[in-house]
This record gives C-alpha cells, structure tokens and sequence, in this order.
C-alpha cells in the first residue's frame, strides 16, 4: 500500500484535524491491533502531544483553578447564578451529561441545581447528528439569551475541540461584549493560532479573531481559554474520541473541584491530583489482563454484525446507558452508518434522561430509547448476528432485555462472579481503588467513582464502533474517507483529503469536490460562485460524495466513471487503495 505524506505542514494543519501517525495503518490491523493502538494514542492525552502544552501544564492547571473559583460562587449563589455548558455534537453532548451530573450532585447535597446545557441543533442533536446548526452564530447567541435570561452571574464554557464552531464563537463574543454578566471559557484542544480563521456567512468574526479578542482580554477580565493539545484523533478528525474524553476530564475536574470548595471551603485534592486519577484509570483499563482480548472480542463479534447487516445494541442504565447513547449517536455522521446500525437503549428512557426538551420519542423510532420501547420493537425481532452490548455498574442485567437470540456481550465494573446473564464475551473492570484513594482521598472516591466509570465504558465503547466501522471497510489508512458534507468544518475537511492523496492544488480539489457534489464534468462559474452553505446544502442529502470527487481527482476521469468504480467495490477502503496502488504501479 502507498504511503501518502501528509503535504499541508503540520503546523498549519490544526492538531485536532491532523493525521495520527499511531494509526496510520489501522484499516489493515487485526481487532486485537486495533484495541492497543487506539490505547496508544488514548495515552497521549495525558502525556501530552510535541512542544505544546499538556493536561498538566502549569498555565493550564492555574487556569482551571480559576475557572474552579468562579464556579463555586456560583454554586453558593445559584439564585442568581448559571453554570452554562454549551457545545455542537459531542461537545454538545459532552455538555448535556455533564450538566446532568453534577445537578443531580447539588440535589444529592441538598443545594440549588445551577448547570444548564446547549447543544446545537437542540436535543433533537442529542441522539441525530444535527450539523447545520453548528454554522450558526446568530442561533447560538438567541439560545445564550434565551437560557441565561434573568441571571446575574454566569460561567459559560463553550466547548469546541477545533476551536472552530460558529454556534460556539457567535455566544463567546457575546459574552464577552456582556463582561458584568458573563464568564467566558473557551474550551478546545488547539493552540489558539490554529483555531479556525475562515469566513462564516452572516457573520463579522472568524473564530480565530473571537480567540484573538480573548486573548487579548484575558489577563484583565475573567476571560479564560483552556486549550491543552491531546494529539490528532486516531481517525482523523474524530473529536469524539480523544478530545471528548479530554472535554470530560477536564470539565469534571473542574465541577467536583468547585462542589467541593463550595461544600467545606477547601478540596482534599490538587487540580493535577484529579486529573492523574483519570490517567490511572486510563492505564488500569487497557493494562488489565485480559481485558483488551475481551474488547478485541467483542470488536470481532459486532464488526461482523455490521458486515452481514446487523445491528449493534447498547443496553444500559443510568449514565453508563447514556454513554452508550452517546457513542451511538456518533455513528451516522462519522462513519456513514444508518440510525439503526448502532443504538443505545436507557433503562427508564426519558423518565431518567433529564434533557431539556423532555420525551421526544413521538418524532420517531430512533428517538425511542427506553428498554421498554427496545422490548416492544426490537427483541421480537433481533437477528441471530445482530449484537446486544449490555453495560452495567454491579453486573446486574434487566432480565427482560436478555430474552434475545442473538450475540451477547457484557461490560461490568463488577466482579465475574457477580454476572447474572451467559454471555459470548465478558469484560469485567475494576477501578484502581488504592491508587484513586491515594490521588483524592476516600470520600472523593466514593462520591465520584461513576465518573471514572463512565470515561472507562466511553474508551471501550468508542473502541467497539471504531473497531467496528474500520472492520466493515469504511477507513481509509486513519481516515474516514466517505463522510458527509453537511458542515464547513465537514467541507474543508473534506477538501483537505481530496488534496491529500491526489496532491492537486487548493482549488482543484475545490473544484474536484464541486463537480461531485452537482454530479457535473463541466463546473460553470457560477457553481463556484455560490456560498459554502449553498455547496453544503446540495451536499447534504447525498451519498459517497467525497470517495467520488476523490477517485476522479487521483484517475483524472468524469464523476460518472468514478461513481462507476464505486458501485463496483462498495468498499472504500478497497477501492481507494486499490486505485492508488494502480496509480502508482
Ligand atoms: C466529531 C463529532 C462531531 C463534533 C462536532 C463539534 O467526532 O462527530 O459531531 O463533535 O462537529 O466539533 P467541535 O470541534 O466544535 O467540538
């Protein structure tokens, strides 16, 4: 297989969209190959990615206890005070979880709940990917507005791992141009001159200038960036993996930091203390025996699934089944899966959800997320290779949801012994108890076990769909080749792979992109004329898109010779290997 040097220079390429050298040949590796390496590159969000700054820098962790700062007095005056966590897709998400988590911990602490969460696209884009919205300032400031109305005091954390969202920059300026009101921290995981300078229609700021602005306000007002480098995603791009599980880290360092300074004045830990228990967690998962065997294993089980048309089930309670949700949810826009591919299915459904927008299941089956609704439209139906994942904290299942003919696996933080159902594969965890208690002490530990449950069941599950969708075909060294245009960030990057394996200029590939998206060899000026959202909105409803305009481009043929090439190997990742490798003979 040819090897493709990556032309852009790295520094000009943002780190959250560069290519991870650890898993350049992940599409030739066996499940087992895939596991560890997407370990390695896990490893490096802690210890850190080159010359930049890490999770442990000394301005990061400074910062962090600043913004701890704030938010415990806005704990304390909760009347008048927000806590607002907002973002796009799984930052959104990422957002929603843990606004949910730490109300419930103030409820527990008989405190007033203070987190609110904004996700673009609304909930609807809690299960969907809703990528439109994203682009969007103007709706990202009325959501501000709309949310915070009648509030004195709010932190708000604008979560964008390529600090790059329109809906995320439009609510920083405004927060910013609104300093008596608001806090503003920018949370995203590139150096703050890769954030995104393009032009954002109907809009007067690039996201690199509203970084600028912060940067420049920061050392005189409460304007915080928090932006530590985790390293480019195992899949190019992929911010859910590596960036969403530093969002959660990080977000929750903060949270349990500030509960605890709110509760006695005074935390038990260091900032870094906490966070090192996340890399302990980290280590212990992937370093226990057995363990990456047993996730190699249900790699191989439901990547086959997914090879004869199967399904993928995640079944769980409480927030272990909303991580299941959530990595579900992320299979549509980054692999291309259909909705039914991949779902994830939660105990009590909305009565536990605790979204915004309350039950949703009326806008569709795949908003139907109870066990009850999986019980009534899916076992009945469940095919001998579809897989159901069941995730649990004490290794109790349901006993109505293993009433199924189908693969089985288990993920449980409980002993084996403690397994109430027969399953085909098993992972057992445990959390590293000693080594947390001696990070954060005993009653931290207690209070905040699950935390570190969830991020160990978003690292095995994110490796499961990974694993899954490199199986079946759809990566292309460590990229996702057939994705869909239906954002800018989604455009550019698509332009950005069009370039990199054909080696034509900017442009042409521009155009190349163009004439498959309006399906044409003869591109007039007024196509190219036209705004990126215009591009984007033809793009949208379409399929195979970029593996089109890619194709011609390295072969120099018509879009209807490529698209020929394709329905003749569905595969992507053969086809484009295979038209490289004849290109280069
Ligand atoms: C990425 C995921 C996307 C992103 C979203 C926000 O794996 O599919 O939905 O989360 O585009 O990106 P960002 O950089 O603003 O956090």
């Amino acid at each position: 297989m040819p090897t493709i040097s990556l032309k852009a220079g790295a520094m000009s390429v943002p780190v959250t969209e560069a290519v991870n050298p650890i898993t350049k040949n992940v599409d030739v590796a066996s499940p087992l190959e895939i596991v560890s390496l997407l370990h390695k590159c896990d490893k490096e969000i802690f210890e850190g990615w080159n010359e930049y700054k890490s999770l442990y820098d000394e301005e990061v962790l400074a910062t962090l206890d600043k913004i701890i700062t704030v938010a415990a007095s806005i704990i304390e005056n909760a009347a008048s005070g927000l806590i607002v966590l907002s973002g796009c897709g799984t930052s959104g998400r990422i957002a929603f979880l843990t606004a949910r988590t730490f109300n419930a911990k103030l409820s527990e602490l008989s405190r007033t709940p203070c987190f609110k969460y904004l996700i673009a696209g609304r909930d609807k884009a809690l299960f969907t990917s809703q990528e439109a919205p994203e682009d969007d300032p103007v709706c990202g400031v009325e959501m501000l507005k709309e949310i915070t109305d009648g509030k004195t005091k709010v932190l708000f954390i604008g979560i964008t791992c390529g600090l790059s969202a329109p809906y995320v920059g439009g609510q920083l300026q405004y927060c910013m141009e609104n300093l008596g009101v608001f806090t503003p921290v920018v949370l995203g995981f590139n150096p703050t001159h890769l954030a995104r300078n393009n032009p954002i229609e109907k809009w007067e700021s690039t996201f690199l200038q509203v970084i600028n602005k912060m940067e420049e306000m920061k050392s005189s007002s409460n304007v915080f960036i928090l932006n530590p480098v985790v390293g480019p995603e195992p899949i190019t791009g992929s911010s859910r993996m590596k960036s969403g599980s530093a969002t959660k880290v990080l977000l929750e360092t903060i949270f349990t930091g500030a509960i605890l300074s709110a509760k006695s004045g005074d935390r038990p830990w260091q900032t870094k203390s906490f966070i090192q228990s996340y890399q302990v967690v980290c280590n212990n998962l992937y370093n226990a025996k057995g363990s990456m065997e047993a996730v190699a294993q249900i790699v191989e089980l439901a990547g086959n699934s997914l090879k004869s048309n199967g399904s993928i089930y995640y079944v769980g309670e409480g927030t272990l089944g909303i991580m299941g949700m959530i990595d579900a949810s992320e299979c549509p826009p980054t692999y291309g899966a259909s909705l039914s591919d991949v779902r994830g299915f939660l105990d009590r459904g909305y009565k536990s959800f605790r979204n915004n927008d309350g039950d949703l299941s009326s806008l569709g089956l795949h908003f139907q997320i109870s066990f009850n609704d999986m019980i009534k439209d899916i076992l009945p139906h469940v095919k001998p290779f579809d897989v159901v994942i069941y995730i649990t904290s004490d290794g109790n299942v349901d006993q109505r949801m293993t009433k199924c003919l189908c693969k089985k696996a288990l993920i449980s933080f409980a002993p084996k012994s403690s397994t109430v159902i027969s399953t085909d594969v098993e992972v057992n965890m445990s959390l590293p108890k000693e080594a947390l208690i001696s990070l954060i002490g005993e009653t931290a530990f207690q209070q905040f076990s699950m935390l570190f449950e969830e991020i160990s069941t978003k690292w095995i599950l994110n490796a499961i769909t990974t694993g899954t969708h490199v199986m079946k075909g759809k990566v292309f060294q460590n990229m996702m080749v057939d994705l869909k245009v239906s954002n800018n960030k989604l455009f550019h990057r698509a332009i950005g792979i069009i370039q990199r394996f054909s080696e034509l200029s900017l442009e042409d590939s521009k155009d190349c992109l163009l004439r498959s998206i309006y399906n044409t060899d003869n591109l007039s000026e007024e196509i190219r004329e036209r705004p990126i959202s215009c591009h984007i909105e033809a793009a949208t409803p379409l399929s195979q898109v970029v593996p089109r305009a890619l194709l011609s481009a390295i072969l120099s043929c018509s879009v209807s010779e490529s698209q020929r090439l394709l329905d003749k190997e569905p595969v992507i990742q053969k086809v484009i290997s295979q038209t490289l490798s004849g290109v280069n003979q």
